[in-house]
């Protein structure tokens, strides 16, 4: 039922389809349910049937052995769309008779099981496709995605978002959670951004029900993944490793998806399909609440439906029991969804609307004072005997405002300074996926994104010439717009070896119209800016090689390179001011330093080399081991110049004179490097009746980045980390302990005063209960109420202000020990 949109997502290569023996294998990240092999066997045809039909049949099992009546089988046709269900009988059986020839996805339900979804079964003429499956017990409504290994999934990391995601999660990036090779850059409470094997923000494309969003604001408060919320996301997707070009574009990093729920119809014997999910949580540093609800109403054809979440909270306490000023937020959205289906054919359009009253931000010079977005989001898929037909097209405006918030009172001007920007995206992009020949895949695809920024500074009154009489104008009608083109063929050359070639142009057009400052005190600035020819084109060319060879059951050994390009965004180019109060109004990184644009700047064009080998005991899925080794060298990575530093402060109230030392820094390319690994693991400790299901499992990563020009370090590169779990499940109970240990962070960037932070260890204890529709949640974060600093938290600016600009600026703190409480309901 989900793989409409995971088939977008994940651009599946089916490549079981040439072999009798697909064999069904789970997709990694979403816990343990053992699959038999999924076999197509000659059985008699009777003579009734048509030649060009055949049979799905098979046995359920629980993990005990024995077997499973009255589970819910459906199989799906991918080309005509048509469902037919059916239910196990007392032995545990089904068989669906006399279905035509083709591409189903098979899904498994019952009460108090993981729902598994096996997606492409073949079935051909006269053929039996066998699906022999054993259930979990799940103590959530859990999806488990199962299908043939696809290649480029080595690195990738793909789970359906559970109650125990959320419960850890105060914002959609956090559900990225555990993946190797993820680290989160914080930014406010609901704007954490994803950084990727120390590529993060705009280096990673980050994709949101298939739209390409941009942060409409200099500080990156409203980055795409704030464009859906925790309860809405239902599915997250991240690869870290060398992305297939049908994925990427525009980015150096790698890319995450975050999708919701797709639609779900009804099936044969059901009239309406109706699902209803509520759910609220509490969470105690910081005084968090919130809630969310979801309605969904389907006929055979037709379905509707609406989703929205509240949640709000104060600024949180650190483990010294320092309260972190500006660390509160406050958002709300609604999405209404219209889903039509019918003969192959899906059509889905979704509508927006996201509201944020306030966020502080700690490590900024301003706050979040009002971010409203609203967006049409139009998916048209199309299912063909041979392939698939995925087309969108979607705009999102956005309104976003920045002043003092409510604590920075030490701000030295009273009034404020307000500061208004409008973003607008529009895009589209269509997609076509074809089986060649029984061995070759062929996926090609077009896209277009368009993005149109306005960022303006209203004149404050009395405030002549440093903030009046006219408007700033940082940025007046910016574009940006990227047309990409691509095409990537794999390809099954026999059964250990598997590759995948990709080539992707991107053409990126920049261009922003003249500007002017409060007053002619910027004159100099803008005339210059003005007289620039300040239209670009950069013609991006990307390639991807990725090969995957199995040479027996225990390991699987993917290995590949890609060269990707990434143009500036509109402030890398076109933030223009070098007045120290208007630059410090730039700047994503959380670091108090002042930004400036550089028109001239050129692509950033990153080189990797990685691989990805993954050792399991493949029939039983016991235990895994996955290790990522990489290499990325980047050619004029967009880094900074320094034009000057200073220890004073450039308010212009009051000529302060600062204890700390910033760095005013103007955009500029240089090539650099990064080399890492990641290490992941999981061991099942036992899985029976009796005892349930235990688990240890073990997420780690280290990388090294420099700038080779200077050699010195880049910024926010997260240090050695390491998280351990150890989790048990039994009888719809689960309960768990988890230790996350990062290193001292000591590879830092000097051009930015970034500071060194010393090593800590987290521990954290989670438990869950799940009765019928019902599921409790319960959480203790940080139980030993540790104090310390977060190695990607830039600094705390809030603090720094309150000494009246005159002490040194401090890393932020993360938050001291919390307790959660959430309760959830679907029916
Ligand atoms: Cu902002």
């Amino acid at each position: 039922m989900r793989c409409n949109r995971l088939l977008t997502v994940l651009a599946v290569v089916c490549l079981c389809r040439q072999t009798n023996l697909a064999r069904a294998q789970q997709s990694s990240g979403a816990g343990a349910a053992e699959v038999a092999p999924a076999l197509i066997q000659s059985v008699p045809c009777a003579r009734e049937n048509s030649a060009a039909a055949g049979r799905i049949a098979g046995v359920i099992k629980d993990q005990s052995g024995a077997v499973v009546p009255g589970v819910k089988i459906e199989a799906l046709r991918l080309a005509s769309g048509i469902k037919r269900s059916i239910v196990t009988d007392s032995q545990g059986r089904f068989v669906f008779n006399a279905v035509p020839v083709g591409r189903y996805q098979v899904t498994a339900i019952a009460t108090g099981f993981e729902i598994i979804i096996l997606h492409d079964i073949s079935v051909t003429a006269c053929g039996e496709a066998v699906v022999n499956l054993i259930l979990k017990i799940a103590p959530a409504r859990i999806v488990v995605e199962v299908n043939a290994p696809e290649i480029g999934a080595g690195a990738a990391n793909s789970h359906m978002v559970n109650e125990n995601d959320r419960a850890r999660s105060r914002n959609t990036a956090e559900l990225l959670g555990d993946a190797p090779g993820v680290s989160l850059r914080e930014n406010g409470q609901l704007a954490s951004v994803p950084i990727l094997h120390g590529l993060g923000d705009e280096r990673a494309k980050l994709v949101v029900d298939g739209m390409t969003l941009s942060s409409g604001c200099p500080n990156h408060m409203n980055p795409p993944l704030t464009y859906i919320s925790p309860s809405q996301a239902a599915q997250v997707t991240v690869l870290a490793g060398i992305t297939p070009v049908s994925l990427g574009g525009d980015s150096i990093g790698g890319t995450v998806s975050v999708d919701s729920q797709p639609p779900v119809f009804a099936g044969p014997e059901e009239r309406l399909h109706a699902e209803t999910a509520s759910s609220g949580f509490y969470r105690s540093n910081g005084e968090y609440f919130g809630g969310g609800f979801s309605e969904w109403v389907a006929g055979r054809n037709l379905g509707i439906g609406y989703s929205g979440s509240w949640t709000t909270n104060s600024d949180y306490s650190d483990g010294s029991g320092h309260k972190v000023t500006s660390t509160y937020a406050q958002t709300t959205d609604h999405t209404v969804i219209l889903a039509v289906q019918g003969a192959g054919n899906l059509l889905v359009l979704d509508g927006s609307l996201r509201h944020t009253p306030y966020e502080g931000f700690v490590s900024a010079q301003m706050d979040l004072v009002r971010n409203y977005a609203e967006s049409l989001n139009l998916h048209y898929r199309r299912n063909f005997d041979r392939g698939v037909l995925d087309a969108r097209v979607y705009w999102q405006g956005s309104w976003h405002s920045m002043n003092i918030g409510r604590d920075k009172s030490t701000f030295p001007m009273p009034m404020g300074m307000p500061m208004n920007t409008h973003g607008r995206d529009l895009g589209y992009s269509v997609k076509y996926e074809v089986s060649l020949s029984a061995r070759r895949t062929l996926r090609t695809g077009n896209e277009l994104h368009r993005f149109v920024l306005d960022d303006i500074w209203p004149a404050v009154a009395g405030m002549a010439p440093m903030m009046g009489p006219n408007a700033f104008v940082n940025i007046n009608d910016g574009r940006r717009i990227q047309l990409g083109w691509f095409a990537e063929v794999a390809s099954k050359w026999n059964p250990q070896w598997t590759t995948l070639f990709g080539l992707r142009n991107d053409t990126v057009w920049t261009n922003a119209g003249p500007v002017e400052g409060y007053s002619d005190m910027y004159a100099s600035d803008a005339d210059a800016f003005n007289a620039l020819n300040r239209a670009h084109a950069d013609v991006n060319l990307d390639a991807t090689a990725l090969a995957r060879y199995e040479p027996d059951s225990w390991g699987t050994y993917e290995f590949g390179y890609a060269r990707k390009t990434r143009a500036p965004n509109l402030y890398e180019r076109y933030a223009w001011s070098t007045n120290r109060m208007a630059s410090g109004m730039i700047g994503w990184f959380g670091d108090g330093n002042y930004y400036v644009g550089n028109v001239a700047l050129k692509p950033e064009i990153a080189h990797t080399v990685s691989g990805t080998a993954t050792w399991q005991d493949r029939p039983r899925k016991k235990w895994e081991l996955k290790l990522t080794p990489y290499m990325t060298y980047i050619q004029s990575y967009m880094d900074v110049d320094t034009l000057a530093t200073t220890t004073s402060i450039p308010m212009p109230t009051a000529p302060y004179n600062g204890m700390s030392t910033f760095a005013q820094l103007r955009f500029a390319n240089h090539n650099a490097r990064i080399y890492g690994g990641d290490f992941s693991g999981s061991n099942a400790l036992w899985s029976n009746a009796r005892f349930g299901q235990g688990k240890i499992s073990s997420v780690a990563g280290w990388l090294h980045g420099e700038r080779l020009d200077t050699q010195t370090g880049l910024y926010q590169m997260m240090p050695l980390n390491v998280r351990v779990a150890f989790d048990e499940e039994l009888k719809g109970f689960a309960a768990g302990v988890g230790v996350q240990a990062v290193d001292r962070k000591s590879n830092v960037d000097p051009h930015r005063f970034e500071q060194v932070t010393p090593g800590y260890a987290l521990f954290n204890l989670h438990a869950s209960y799940q009765r019928n529709h019902l599921q409790a949640n319960a959480t203790v974060d940080n139980l030993l109420n540790k104090n310390y600093e977060l190695p990607l938290g830039g600094v705390n600016f809030d603090d720094f202000m309150a000494s009246g600009w005159m002490s040194q600026i401090k890393p932020l703190t993360g938050r001291g020990r919390s307790f959660y409480v959430g309760l959830s309901a679907r029916f």
